[in-house]
């Protein structure tokens, strides 16, 4: 139990959750979302359309559907605007609420892709930090295996300089 790097796809992890970074709507988009969603099935959608969507920072579960993780926990991350908007706040609450409802669901094993850094342009190394502190954070009075999942080389770099530290 604890923190790990994984570099590589988040669909093709084999874990009890993985994380998806959706966007207000919960009914797809690019980026990981999109890589998700065409993976899982469109039985996914079809699930995601009864939730009503997701504000920024809370966090809705799923099934999984075709993936091999039984669960996706979809949260919303905010779109950087400069720092100054409540931002690291709000990306904070994605990590913390998506391992409360983890842990409500039984879930030992989870999986985060880098949440708002892609499409939403979140700043990485600052991202990454906030997702290892809040990581560590929960980690003190709960048990869980977490996996911050790389998908370049840049990601994987930033978050195990981090997670040794
Ligand atoms: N596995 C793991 N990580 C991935 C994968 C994958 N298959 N694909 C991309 N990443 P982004 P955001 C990484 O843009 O910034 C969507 O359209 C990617 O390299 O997916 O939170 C939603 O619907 C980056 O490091 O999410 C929203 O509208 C990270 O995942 C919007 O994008 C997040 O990049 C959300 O933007």
């Amino acid at each position: 139990m604890g923190i790990g790097v994984i570099r590589g796809d988040i669909t093709k992890l084999e874990v009890d959750a993985i994380v998806n970074a959706a966007n207000e709507t919960l009914l797809g988009g690019g980026g990981v979302d999109g890589a998700i969603h065409k993976a899982a099935g469109k039985d996914l959608l079809a699930e995601c359309k009864t939730l009503g969507g997701c504000k920024t920072g809370e966090a809705k579960i799923t099934n999984g559907y075709r993936l091999p993780a039984k669960y996706v926990i979809h949260t919303v991350g905010p779109v950087w605007h400069g720092g100054e908007q409540g931002e690291p706040a709000l990306l904070a609450e994605c990590y913390r609420n998506s391992l409360c409802l983890a842990q409500k669901n039984g879930i030992k094993t989870i999986a985060f892709p880098a949440i708002s850094t892609g499409v939403y342009g979140y700043p990485k190394e600052q991202a990454a930090v906030i997702a290892v502190n809040t990581i560590r954070d929960f980690l003190k009075d709960h048990n869980m295996e977490i996996i911050l999942t790389a998908f370049g080389d840049v990601d994987e770099k930033l978050y195990q300089k981090l997670i040794t530290q």
